[in-house]
């Protein structure tokens, strides 16, 4: 099944069932009864959005802008040192443009006008997981499929699915990038029809650079990698000297293995977003 255009993106509903708190008793919301309730109610949004219509706000609760808050407040003593520069600007942007705050988790809605006007980005909400190639394709019409319920309270700093401060502290402000938003929609493009081996190459170098990235700047090592932008302890763990970092190399990086529930242990360092674009066009 290949999307021949943006509405059918409506199709794509091929959920992974991996780390949903209904099923997985290691989630921190397996237990409680009421978060698993909570997100059932907002993932209903997911399930009945149809393309072009406005998101549907949430109204989050106190509980849930205890969580962003203290994520938001945490990793912004670190964004200045530990960041690239591209995600420490538009963060400033969607401060003044879409409600950023320590205080309040910004509207899906507001952000994906945003980026549309920046970068041609939109976002829909999405239930939770989905496949690497449903996942994949959206990119290729610059959809970036988008959770809209908050991780846990019990754990703020760790979640192994997404959710939506993870996507809106790590992957929003980079794709109000415009070289960054044309990176990742040409991986998307790369993915349509392609075969079950070469999704899984193209999910890995999207793990190693859109989820958890370096890049040098200014002749130091960043973070852009939406993983390490929302996670202040992660964030921390890259950037020092205990993970090995290899230079970012398409094709030694598709065939990398990789924890998906762990600190990494392995990062990939690119010389610039121009020179990343660059190496996976050649592949
Ligand atoms: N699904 N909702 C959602 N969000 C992601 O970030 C995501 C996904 N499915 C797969 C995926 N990311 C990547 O790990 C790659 O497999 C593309
Ligand atoms: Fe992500």
């Amino acid at each position: 099944w290949i999307p021949r255009h943006i509405t059918d993106l409506d199709k794509c509903n091929h959920l992974l069932t991996k780390f949903d708190p209904d099923l997985s008793y290691e989630h921190p919301g397996f237990a409680d009864s009421q978060y698993r309730e909570r997100r059932k109610n907002i993932v209903e949004i997911a399930f009945n959005y149809r393309h072009g219509c406005p998101i549907p706000r949430v109204e989050y609760t106190l509980e849930e802008i205890k969580t962003w808050n203290w994520v938001y407040t945490y990793l912004n003593k670190l964004y200045d040192t530990h960041a690239c520069t591209e995600h420490v600007h538009n963060l400033r942007l969607l401060e003044r443009e879409c409600g950023y705050s320590a205080n309040n988790i910004p509207q899906l809605e507001d952000i994906s006008r945003f980026l549309k006007k920046r970068t041609g980005f939109q976002l829909r909400p999405v239930a939770g997981l989905l496949s690497a190639r449903d996942f994949l394709a959206s990119l290729a019409f610059r959809v970036f499929q988008c959770t809209q319920y908050v991780r846990h309270g019990s754990k703020p700093d760790h979640t192994v699915e997404p959710d939506c401060v993870h996507e809106l502290l790590g992957h929003v402000p980079m794709l109000a990038d415009a070289s960054f938003a044309q990176f990742s929609q040409e991986i998307g493009l790369a993915s349509l029809g392609a075969h079950d081996e070469d999704i899984e190459k193209l999910a890995t170098i999207y793990w190693f650079t859109v989820e958890f990235g370096l890049c040098k700047q200014d002749g130091q090592i960043r973070a852009f990698g939406a993983g390490l932008l929302s996670a202040y302890g992660e964030l921390k763990h890259a950037l020092s000297d205990k993970p090995e970092k290899k230079p970012f190399d398409p094709i030694k990086t598709a065939v990398q293995k990789y924890d998906d529930q762990n600190y990494q242990e392995i990062y990939f360092v690119c010389e610039s977003f121009a020179d990343m674009k660059e190496k996976v066009r050649l592949v």
